[in-house]
């Protein structure tokens, strides 16, 4: 209900600020309210940050809040599969039943027979950044999962190698760049990743418009690609190669000029020397002319940034390619440097006030695969085997926290099935859907326009230093939890029934951390970070500038010498690899490699039951190049069958001139499979999942799933119906 009602005359509008969680772009928002309802949306060009930005889906995020099918109540399931019911239940007998289930489950085994998988929208919801972590602690278990690794994990873990801490990630100073080099991101769609930078589109013609360039790298002739001043193809998982290669051409041609805070230089020199253009050129299709001009052309630029996401970060060798990327940045003197990459000073920093630990690696090992953990977490790519393998330790009872895995992690339709086969789950989480149907329970938070909003996570990596507190837009139902209430409620119901008791201190200041609120804790981290008041920001909702980014290092740096490891042993070890398993072109007849791809309209696997969000041309089918059409005799607009490792989808095809030969790309997110509900089914088309083809034994060294160039080979069905 919303605050205003009783206060406005019928008919009257009102204006709030909002802000937009469903990207990192964090868009401040201008609602018109009428009569208690959103009437309008925009962006807020007071917005210091967003500068007045808005995409489809901030426009649609109020169709989230009146979304028909979004649950506001707890349910619970009777039933299983297709003879699954789902019956309203109070929030208390919801709340006891999650508590007995886990509880349960930890009783009868041990700890770690709670697995958890944290989802995406944690990071976008203020009450799960305080709160989730310290329900996730309370648990103790190892079996923890998270959306973290089929995305972020190489960066953080090269962060945390070379300066020290998981969440010192250099963010490209965008707005006084004059060359942009960018591999495997696609902002125009995305809006930008470890780099909140609302308004790209914008950002990117003013850089052009002061003679700037940007280069882009990607498999696909990306909508970024196609602003770019240039694009070059480039063979998926061959980018360490070919960024290596030019990290050599400014060693070999004496262009480096790295800060004095450097170690390792030779080391670094002798280890890559192999890495020629020459050799890059062999496995990644872009000329070694290329990649020598590039570098140089980098070098001279007058302030020049190197960013890699999601292609990089998700492929057999993301640690490596962000190593070279923050080499690239560091040797071209690039780094901590106006217009190259500088560190964001924001209001409440994480890394500074210990908020966040500066990560760890191999501390333990998973139980099965005997997989290192990152941080705390095991790669979710080794979850499934830790449901089905008997023995101590096993995963008898899972809870998620606004996640999908199904949809979103390797081999996710086995998942399904381990899932299935659970003593007890439970799901926080808005929708009924492919991984929450397997829940006993649902306990449904409420969404973004209820609940006061301070961006904990995305000011850390934002090309402008800001601040901007919101608070709730609408009054949340009588009836209707916060995520932190929420969370409370599970860790303290379910601490009461595990029996290992725990120190009275101990769950005293549990007790109380878990009761401060979430805008509580935020005023208090103000307060230490020195920047800016919650006073300050109540009378400023549409965000107070805290100024541009400047260089801070190496002040900064967490290393215990305060100086950067050019050179640091587990990725120099990891060379090696690289050198031995790059497929050779030409071996493997017949195969294409599969990467994914996201639209500016899809929201991951979520928001596909949104008409204003799925009308328009449908977007789930396989792209691939004509050529490789033509010589499997396939037609634009066939059934085929993608046939991976792991297993088989049948899609429609389209071919386009836009793929790189020998590469096909699914988006991920899609293959919804809920009867009775109308996600993915708004728009008549379902689509199918890129993760039932995706291999859980294809990692990074940092644990990091390889989604990205798995081998496949595509078939003809029959045609396609039109
Ligand atoms: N092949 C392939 N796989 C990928 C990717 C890829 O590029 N290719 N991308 C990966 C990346 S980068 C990510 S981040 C992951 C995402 O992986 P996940 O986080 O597992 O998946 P999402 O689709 O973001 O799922 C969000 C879930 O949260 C629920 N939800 C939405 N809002 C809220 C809320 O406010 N509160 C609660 N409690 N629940 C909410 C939704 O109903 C949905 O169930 O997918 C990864 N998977
Ligand atoms: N509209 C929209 N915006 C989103 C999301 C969404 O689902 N929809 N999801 C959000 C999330 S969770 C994230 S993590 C970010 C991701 O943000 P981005 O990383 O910008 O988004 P992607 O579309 O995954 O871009 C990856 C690009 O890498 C390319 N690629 C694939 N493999 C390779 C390779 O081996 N080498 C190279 N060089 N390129 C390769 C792909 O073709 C693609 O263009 O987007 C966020 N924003
Ligand atoms: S770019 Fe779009 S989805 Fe992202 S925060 Fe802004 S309005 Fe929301
Ligand atoms: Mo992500």
């Amino acid at each position: 209900m919303s605050s205003d009602l009783g206060l406005t005359p019928v008919g009257a509008s009102t204006t709030k600020l909002g802000v937009c969680n469903l990207c990192e772009a964090i868009c401040g928002l201008e609602l018109t309210i009428t009569d208690g309802a959103v009437t309008g949306i925009k962006g807020n060009a007071n917005d210091p940050l967003s500068r007045g930005h808005i995409c489809p889906k901030g426009v649609a995020l109020a169709d989230i809040y009146t979304d028909p099918d979004r649950l506001r109540r707890p349910i619970r399931r009777t039933g299983t599969g297709a003879e699954a019911t789902w019956t309203e239940i109070s929030w208390d007998e919801a709340l006891d039943t999650v508590a007995d289930g886990l509880a349960t489950a930890i009783n009868e085994n041990d700890k770690n027979a709670l697995g958890i998988y944290v989802g995406n929208p944690n990071a976008h919801s203020l009450g799960s950044m305080t709160h989730g972590f310290e329900l996730i602690k309370t648990f103790k278990t190892r079996n923890k999962f998270s959306a973290s690794s089929v995305d972020q994990i190489p960066h953080m873990y090269v962060g945390m190698l070379q300066f020290g801490h998981q969440l010192l990630l250099p963010v490209a100073d965008l707005d006084n760049t004059s060359y942009f080099l960018v591999f495997g991101a696609n902002p125009m769609a995305s809006n930008g990743s470890l780099m909140t930078v609302p308004d790209f589109p914008n950002r990117v013609r003013e850089l052009k418009a002061r003679g700037g360039t940007m280069v882009v790298f990607d498999p696909r002739r990306t909508e970024t690609a196609k602003v770019a001043t240039e694009h070059h193809f480039i063979r998926p998982a061959s980018d360490a190669v070919v960024l290596m290669a030019m990290v050599n051409t400014l060693l070999v041609e004496g262009l480096s000029e790295a800060p004095p805070y450097v170690d390792n230089l030779d080391a670094l020199q002798t280890a890559i020397a192999d890495f020629t253009p020459e050799y890059a050129e062999s496995v990644s299709g872009v000329s070694a002319e290329t990649i020598r001009r590039i570098t140089r052309e980098f070098a001279a630029a007058d302030g020049a940034a190197a960013y890699g996401r999601m292609g990089l970060s998700t492929q057999g060798f993301g640690s490596i390619c962000q190593w070279a990327i923050n080499l690239l940045n560091l040797l071209s003197g690039n780094f901590d440097r106006v217009g190259g990459v500088l560190f964001p000073e924001p209001a409440i920093d994480a890394a500074k006030n210990g908020l966040l630990s500066a990560g760890h690696f191999d501390v333990w090992r998973s139980r099965v695969r005997d997989m290192p953990e990152f941080g705390g977490e095991l790669p979710v790519s080794c979850f499934r085997e830790e449901i089905d393998t008997p023995g101590e330790g096993q995963i008898k009872a899972v809870l998620t926290l606004a996640g999908n895995p199904v949809l979103s992690t390797p081999d996710g339709r086995r998942l399904s099935e381990s899932f299935a086969g659970l003593d007890f789950m439970a799901s926080v989480d808005i929708y009924l859907n492919e991984t929450t149907r397997h829940a006993d329970v649902i306990l449904p938070p409420t969404t973004a326009l209820e609940r006061d909003h301070y961006d904990l996570v995305f000011h850390m990596l934002a090309v402008r230093n800001t601040a901007r507190f919101t608070p709730a837009v609408f009054d949340k139902d009588k009836d209707a939890m916060h995520d932190w209430e929420i969370f409370r409620e599970l860790a303290l119901r379910t601490t009461a029934r595990i029996n290992a008791t725990k120190p009275l201190v101990q769950r005293l200041s549990e007790r109380v951390r878990l009761s401060l609120s979430p805008t509580f804790m935020v005023g208090l981290l103000l307060r230490l970070g020195r920047k800016t008041t919650m006073t300050q920001l109540r009378k400023h909702p549409e965000g107070v500038d805290l100024g541009p980014l400047r260089p801070t290092m190496p002040a900064r740096l967490h290393t215990k010498n305060k100086r950067i490891d050019l050179a640091p042993a587990p990725l120099v070890a990891d060379l090696e690899r690289l050198r031995t398993s790059l497929p050779v072109p030409g071996e493997g007849e017949g195969e294409l490699v599969l990467i994914g791809r996201r639209h500016k309209s899809d929201c991951n696997s979520w928001t596909h039951n949104l008409e204003r969000l799925t009308r328009g041309k449908p977007r789930h089918q396989l792209l691939m190049n004509p050529a490789d059409l033509a010589a499997r005799g396939i037609n634009d607009g066939d059934l085929v069958r993608i046939t991976s490792r792991v297993g088989s989808v049948e899609v429609d095809v389209a071919g386009v001139d836009d793929m790189m030969p020998g590469v096909v790309s699914l988006p991920h997110g899609y293959g919804h499979q809920v009867e009775g509900t109308r996600m993915g089914h708004a728009s008549g088309v379902v689509g199918v999942s890129i993760n039932d083809l995706t291999d859980p034994e294809r990692l990074d060294v940092s644990g990091n799933a390889a989604l990205s160039g798995v081998p496949v080979t595509v078939e003809a069905l029959v045609p396609a119906a039109v």
